[in-house]
């Protein structure tokens, strides 16, 4: 059994440890092991969290299907933390339906917010967030993709990469240079449906943790003007702003990989016989075991800092970027105690703990490397110093 004192902290209020507990109780029986079809779980897990309500708290907008007005950061954040416990694949699914719409819940026009949202909230439609080029990662600003403004169109021109849900989206939120100005002002955001015409899935990727992935292709790719989400031009902070919401909600998946690895040591540890006594006893033990639980502890601090001033209204980056860097670096090292406690059975397939140890990597690329998150804060932190005139 997980710890959950930390549900007793002050950024939590009632409604949060109640969703956390009905949720838990939702997971038994419709979260099960799944082999095989990534894609086929993918859609039938999405479908399922749709059902059953848990998609609302992926949206804001209660006009639109959303739990509330606005995204419940901690909810989203308990929500991921709790799938990820007990399968990374269950929180994949609902946290891309919240990364992939996320930019219609911050931005999008009414139309648009009620032909995608609802069907988002309800599970009935399948979203993707298509940022990344084979050329640009880190690097946004350097995007290449283009929409240029033809009549009443759009024409879209260019690739994008490691497109999560890439193959089985029913629809995608696509940034492009529309050429406003350089860099970073001079990109737009639009919606593009998974059938608009010169759109295609260029190739499917196969990752260490079966997810749904893929490189998209746009050629002469035509949408309507309306397809915009925002105005033109302010398509980098309308990414930005969507991922310091979903930074927070990656490092709350960590933590809960994280949780599921202690439990698991602790069952391992407590129960394995060496030398006359259990592996526990042994001090060599107790110090993993101890800096495995302050990790957590340390994450969690973070993420929910982090979630609650963005419930309160305020500008996350920095937070957003402390807690998304420690939670999946610290996730990394307490999953690797976890397996080096279990031996040779840690790394047999299948074994949780394995399935974890594959689970937490790309964590620490995806939604903003760890050295980008360290050049976010380095940059905030310095930025606060020299306005702080000293
Ligand atoms: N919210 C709102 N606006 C933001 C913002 C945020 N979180 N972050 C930056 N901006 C604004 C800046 O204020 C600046 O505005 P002005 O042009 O009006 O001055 C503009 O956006 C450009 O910001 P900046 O100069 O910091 O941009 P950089 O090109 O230097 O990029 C990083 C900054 C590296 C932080 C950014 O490109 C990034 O986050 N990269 C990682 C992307 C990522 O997560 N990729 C994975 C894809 S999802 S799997």
């Amino acid at each position: 059994m997980s710890d959950k004192s930390y549900l007793d902290w002050p950024f939590f209020e009632e409604r949060h440890r109640q969703l956390q507990a009905e949720l838990e109780r939702w997971i038994v029986g419709n979260v099960t092991a799944h082999h095989g079809d990534t894609d086929g779980a993918c859609r039938d897990l999405v479908a399922r969290l749709g059902k059953a309500g848990w998609l609302r708290y992926a949206v804001g907008g209660k006009d639109c299907g959303g739990q509330h007005d606005s995204i419940d950061t901690r909810a989203i954040c308990l929500l991921r933390e709790t799938l990820a416990r007990h399968d990374g694949l269950a929180d994949f699914a609902f946290a891309m339906q919240g990364l992939g719409s996320g930019a219609l819940t911050l931005h999008g026009s009414p139309e648009q917010r009620q032909h995608y949202l609802t069907k988002v909230a309800a599970g009935e439609a399948i979203a993707a967030f298509a940022l990344s080029e084979p050329g640009s990662g880190s690097d946004v600003a350097a995007m290449e993709c283009t929409a240029r403004a033809d009549g009443n169109d759009y024409v879209l021109d260019g690739e994008k990469t490691w497109i999560s849900n890439g193959g089985i989206a029913d629809f995608y939120v696509v940034f492009a240079r529309t050429g406003e100005a350089a860099g970073s002002r001079g990109l737009s955001a639009f919606v593009v449906d998974a059938d608009a015409p010169g759109f295609e899935i260029a190739e499917r990727i196969e990752v260490i943790a079966p997810h749904p992935l893929a490189r998209l292709r746009f050629t002469g790719c035509r949408i309507p003007r309306s397809a915009m989400v925002g105005t033109p031009g302010q398509g980098f902070k309308v990414a930005m702003q969507t991922l310091d919401i979903f930074r927070t909600s990656v490092a709350a998946a960590a933590l809960g990989f994280a949780r599921r690895a202690l439990d698991e040591a602790l069952n391992r540890a407590t129960k394995r016989k060496m030398f006359n006594q259990t592996l526990a006893d042994f001090q060599i033990t107790q110090m993993k075991l101890a800096q495995m639980a302050t990790a957590i502890d340390s994450s969690a601090l973070l993420t929910y800092r982090a979630a609650w001033l963005r419930d309160q209204g305020q500008t996350v980056t920095r937070e957003a970027a402390m807690a998304k860097m420690t939670a999946t670096e610290s996730a990394q090292q307490v999953i690797d105690a976890a397996v080096q406690i279990w031996g040779g059975l840690g790394v047999v397939s299948g074994h949780p703990v394995e399935k974890l140890y594959r689970e937490i990597r790309a964590l620490r690329i995806y939604e903003g490397a760890t050295e980008v998150q360290q050049l976010i804060i380095a940059r905030q932190t310095l930025a606060a110093y020299s306005q702080s005139g000293q």
